[in-house]
């Protein structure tokens, strides 16, 4: 639409006749004449209506989609939610006329119903301000990402979801008939991004994750998307870090300059960084743990989501200014076999996670770059390295030493803006129950 301008930039109009276009959010008809509010992808605004226009509207529900001519002028009646400035509506069109009444109400400040139900109706309640401003900032983060990776002179790759070998071990994958063998769907990119560190020496790409998942949690879906990083030429562990926190850095100040209005309206702060992210072996983690709270986890392998949220809400803030921090040095037991064993004891990996606001939101660590050792560590692991023959092609034809990590999209979002379930931060979830819509 050509001549059409957008609800944010009316207040520079002033005086002068528009067009905007966009969906009726809300109708206040006082018969003689009526409000409506229109909204746009880009805000609200009030148009004053005379009584032949709201008679067009007779019989229409909101979510019609209209196109208006007329006059922007200062605001007489204030809605908090809409701009300064109205339209004084000339001439409307109703481009797409709405019969049925909305299923779940959308132009409250929240939607008002359960999850699943906002969910089952994600197609309308995603049009709501607040619902909509989610997947604005998770936008911003992939901008954020991507800015921070190609200034490092890195390659963006697109990895495949069919596969033939699972990567991070496990019984989480799905399986897909694929012309009569059977195939399975990524559980990340993991060998990909791994081979293509032999070519480009840092490549990264933002991929599709499949896991079976056996139970729903709010940190957990089937599908979810991963901010994949893989480099090589490293020193250690160390180097890896420095780019998950450098580029987390960037991406949060992409989100802060990008979508002040939407941390606003969501009423988020975003978690404070301080000065350097601190990072903690896992021992060290379970130990501060103990002493903080009186509950004995020291002798578990892994933390626990209470351990990761006291972490990275207590402990961290408290100590550091930070929301988030990195802990290291995983049983070897318990990391993939793709994962570097730390030579100084082979019990512990050269692994890390990042703890961000509430729960881990990044894994990453050093890999295996010698073919013999790879060929052991799938052994160990009880995989027959005959089935990753592609796979280990790049360790037997040469990649220098390496390390990457993943880090969840969905988690994140969910992370730094407080939202409860994992779900909210998906555009449209895929759960043990959901498949629709
Ligand atoms: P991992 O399995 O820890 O590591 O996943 C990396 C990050 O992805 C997110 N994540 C999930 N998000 C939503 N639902 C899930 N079921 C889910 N599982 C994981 C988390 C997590 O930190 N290949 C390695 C990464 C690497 O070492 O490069 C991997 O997949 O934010």
């Amino acid at each position: 639409m050509k001549e059409r301008f957008f609800v944010r930039e009316l207040p520079e109009h002033l005086g002068q006749e528009v067009v905007v276009a966009g969906w009726l959010h809300r109708l206040r008809d006082l018969n003689k004449f009526g409000f409506a509010i229109l909204r746009d992808r880009t805000g609200l605004v009030q148009v004053v209506l005379d009584s032949t226009q709201l008679e067009q509207l007779k019989g229409l529900q909101l979510e019609t989609v209209l196109k208006i001519t007329g006059t922007v002028v200062k605001k007489q009646s204030k809605d908090p939610q809409a701009e300064e400035v109205e339209v004084q509506a000339k001439i409307m069109e109703v481009l797409s006329p709405v019969t049925d009444v909305l299923p779940i109400e959308i132009n409250k400040d929240d939607v008002e119903a359960q999850l699943d139900s906002i969910l089952d109706h994600r197609v309308t309640t995603l049009r709501n301000l607040k619902q909509r401003a989610i997947f604005r900032v998770q936008a911003a983060l992939v901008h954020g990402y991507r800015a921070y990776m190609e200034r490092q002179g890195f390659t963006e790759i697109f990895f495949p979801v069919l596969a033939g070998a699972a990567s991070e071990g496990g019984a989480e994958f799905f399986k897909v008939d694929y012309y009569g063998r059977e195939a399975m769907l990524t559980q990340s990119a993991q060998l990909y991004k791994q081979m293509m560190v032999g070519v480009y020496e840092g490549v990264y790409g933002l991929s599709y994750s499949f896991r079976a998942e056996k139970f729903a949690t709010s940190r957990h879906l089937t599908e979810f998307n991963q901010f994949e990083f893989e480099v090589g030429f490293v020193d250690g562990m160390e180097d890896i870090m420095a780019y998950a926190e450098a580029s987390l850095r960037e991406m949060l100040a992409t989100v802060e300059r990008e979508n002040t209005s939407e941390l606003k309206l969501l009423n988020v702060t975003l978690p404070p960084l301080g000065e350097h992210f601190p990072c903690v072996r896992l021992k060290e983690a379970l130990q501060f743990y103990k002493e903080g709270t009186g509950i004995d986890e020291t002798k578990e392998p892994d933390l626990s989501p209470a351990a990761e949220k006291w972490l990275s809400t207590v402990w961290a803030p408290h100590t550091h200014g930070s929301g988030f921090v990195f802990v290291t040095h995983y049983p070897t037991s318990k990391r993939p076999f793709y994962t570097a064993v730390d030579p100084q004891n082979s019990e512990e990996t050269l692994s890390f996670d990042l703890i961000g606001f509430g729960s881990e939101i990044i894994s990453g660590g050093l890999r295996v770059h010698r073919y013999d050792e790879q060929v052991a560590r799938l052994k160990a692991k009880g995989l027959n390295p005959a089935d990753f023959e592609d796979y280990l092609a790049m360790h037997k034809y040469g990649i220098p030493p390496e390390g990457g990590f993943g880090m969840g999209l969905q988690r994140l979002t969910q992370n730094i803006l407080g939202l409860a379930n994992i779900k909210e931060a998906t555009i449209f979830p895929r759960d043990v129950q959901r498949l629709r819509p």
